[in-house]
């Protein structure tokens, strides 16, 4: 397949080398460069590292993407879709991957015709240096259709399945949108305004806040119509923070390095969902100001 990557965070980088390995892969960057080198640190083999070069920002190559897969910031899709949509045709399954929710009906508006996935990871990745890509952790990717083309683009979980497993198709890709966002509502903020590790979390003094943040958040996914128990999902973040322990989580880092947080398609995302169904989450609430609160004092600075 030939695949383009739009987007070159540690996430998208990830995917690009392991899917090198069986696919052609370019890059559609901000940087208009016309080639992408790196160095990767594969997770089993941390010594050893490999070095990558890519074609990057070569319309052409777009043009004849069998496959585009978007793994830029949530608050920057738009503007990411807006950039391939003249070079794009109308054929292309895009598959969207990020941290958060709230931006698949602004791409079913600007892709009427595409097959359009979603995809959410627990893979990690961590660049140490702007050429330097480290993965640092595995863990499960689930694809799905977000609209009815995309139904027909199954054979695309194998290609991610057999690149970086484990990775498989979901009928309702909403479900493990809602389950990832839980994860991020409850170790997100928190690690950020801490300024801690995800490890750090399991301390007693964060567990009524845990409780709390997970009664509201399966509330508000029964009310989506996604089935949740705010036991499981509270046993679920406890499952993570002890897998990710040494971890600094993506908002921590966000927060430390002074960049724009995805607090709004995070926590922001659940108090939009929540408002519409008239529940209250106070404590989510309380969090998405502090995050907010962090950002102006960033931007004042
Ligand atoms: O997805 C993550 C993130 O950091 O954004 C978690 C699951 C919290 C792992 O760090």
């Amino acid at each position: 397949m030939n695949l383009t990557i739009v987007g070159a965070g540690a996430i998208g980088r990830l995917w690009g080398c392991h899917l090198s390995l069986h696919h052609s892969v370019h890059f559609w960057t901000r940087d208009n460069a016309r080639t992408l080198s790196l160095t990767f640190n594969p997770l089993e083999n941390a010594s050893r590292p490999q070095p990558y070069h890519f074609a990057a920002n070569q319309p052409e190559q777009l043009q004849q993407a069998d496959c585009v897969l978007l793994t830029v910031k949530a608050f920057q899709v738009e503007q990411a879709l807006t950039s391939i949509l003249p070079y794009l045709p109308p054929t292309t399954p895009v598959v969207v991957m990020h941290n958060g929710m709230g931006t698949h009906r602004m791409a079913s508006a600007l892709l009427p015709d595409n097959p359009l996935l979603y995809a959410t990871t627990a893979q990690a990745a961590y660049r140490p240096s702007s050429a330097q890509l480290n993965h640092t952790g595995l863990g499960p990717t689930w694809l799905g259709a977000m609209n009815p083309a995309g139904h027909q683009q199954k054979h695309l979980a194998e290609a991610l399945q057999q690149a970086l497993p484990p990775c498989q198709w979901h009928a309702q890709i909403l479900t493990p949108l809602w389950q990832k966002l839980a994860i991020n509502c409850a170790i997100n903020p928190l690690t950020a305004i801490a300024q801690c590790r995800n490890g750090d979390l399991a301390q007693a003094k964060y567990h009524s806040r845990l409780d709390a943040i997970c009664n509201e958040v399966a509330a508000v996914m029964r009310a989506e119509g996604i089935a949740a128990d705010s036991t499981a999902l509270r046993r679920q973040v406890d499952q993570v923070i002890k897998n990710t322990a040494a971890n600094y989580s993506s908002m921590n880092q966000d927060i430390s390095q002074h960049r724009t947080t995805e607090i709004d398609y995070i926590t922001g995302y659940l108090i939009d969902r929540a408002q519409e169904h008239g529940i209250a989450v106070p404590e989510n609430t309380r969090l998405w100001q502090q995050i907010k609160q962090l950002e102006q004092q960033d931007h004042d600075a």
